[in-house]
């Protein structure tokens, strides 16, 4: 059984990830971005067919799981891998010709883990700043240097939504940092993957837009339709726009901080399901699996036209 079918544990997860880079040296690169708070890896593929070096090719990155209760986001990052590497259809030898890929797919492995043995709706990653309070985590969607402070952040602990004692005091967001600036002149768009709502949302969460705002649009848009256009079961529509008027404002996160930092394409898209939440049932794993690949795909390509 591949790991992308069902909810795999963090081991099977890195296991799948070594043995593709084992299997498939010429396509895939297994990187260690560094450890989590509790010492666990955090791994990302690097996916190219020209060994990562040509530096004329734009970069897809995406990651999965910086929530730890968002289950159903780690799947489609494997079945992404799986796509490129494994079950590459002729129809998109494109997207590995014209793109490389980076794709992260568990950011928070600390609160991945929890969320399995221990609290099936842990969100935060699970460091303790003991000199503060005697609560865990901090939510990693507070914590980038952008905006810091308080639009739907806490600076309470014990809150789900607890944006840490400052921008990037956490290593789990430092890591994602790192990945955005060593490869920044080649990403041309970043995704941050959660769940659930089916949006596609786009900067910033101060009420200003991106310049080339009418170009992410057009690329959220056709993600947001490629997803509809399957039309499987759980597919409600995708609502595309600005993650503040959309969704709502908040402070710290990776998708504002990859946009500010010159990203040109940076969105956050939320999965299904509406009917289940958090608690997505298995069986519908493969569905959501294919339906996002096709929405990762149509914005990959329409993207790097930009490039
Ligand atoms: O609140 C979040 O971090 C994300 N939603 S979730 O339910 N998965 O926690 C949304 C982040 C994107 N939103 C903004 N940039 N405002
Ligand atoms: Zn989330």
């Amino acid at each position: 059984q591949q790991p992308f079918t069902y909810y795999a544990r963090l081991a099977e997860i890195n296991a799948y990830m070594e043995r593709l880079a084992q299997q498939y040296p010429n396509i895939v690169t297994l990187v260690n971005a560094g450890l989590s708070t509790e010492g666990r890896p955090i791994n990302y593929l690097k996916i190219s067919n020209s060994n990562f070096e040509d530096p004329t090719k734009p970069i897809y990155f995406f990651d999965t799981t910086m929530h730890a209760r968002e289950w159903v986001t780690t799947p489609v990052a494997l079945y992404a891998v799986h796509k490129l590497v494994e079950n590459l259809e002729e129809a998109d030898r494109d997207l590995l010709e014209n793109i490389d890929w980076i794709i992260l797919p568990v950011l928070n492995p600390d609160g991945y883990e929890f969320s399995h043995t221990d609290d099936r709706m842990w969100r935060k990653n699970r460091s303790l700043n003991a000199t503060l309070s005697e609560c865990y985590g901090v939510d990693l969607n507070r914590n980038f240097d952008i905006f810091f402070g308080d639009m739907n952040a806490s600076k309470d602990p014990c809150s789900g939504a607890y944006h840490g004692s400052g921008p990037f005091s956490e290593i789990e967001s430092r890591h994602l940092r790192d990945i955005l600036h060593t490869y920044l002149d080649r990403i041309q768009t970043y995704v941050n993957i959660h769940s659930f709502g089916n949006y596609v949302l786009y900067g910033f969460d101060n009420a200003t837009l991106p310049v080339n705002v009418a170009q992410i649009h057009h690329v959220g848009a056709l993600m947001g339709a490629h997803i509809d256009s399957l039309k499987l079961p759980v597919a409600y529509h995708y609502a595309v726009g600005n993650s503040k008027f959309v969704l709502y404002p908040a402070s710290g996160t990776s998708q504002d901080y990859a946009q500010n930092l010159g990203v040109p394409f940076s969105l956050t898209l939320e999965l299904p399901d509406f009917r289940y939440g958090f608690l997505v049932p298995p069986e519908y794993i493969p569905q959501i699996n294919r339906e996002t690949w096709a929405g990762i795909a149509a914005s990959a390509r329409a993207s790097v036209l930009f490039y």
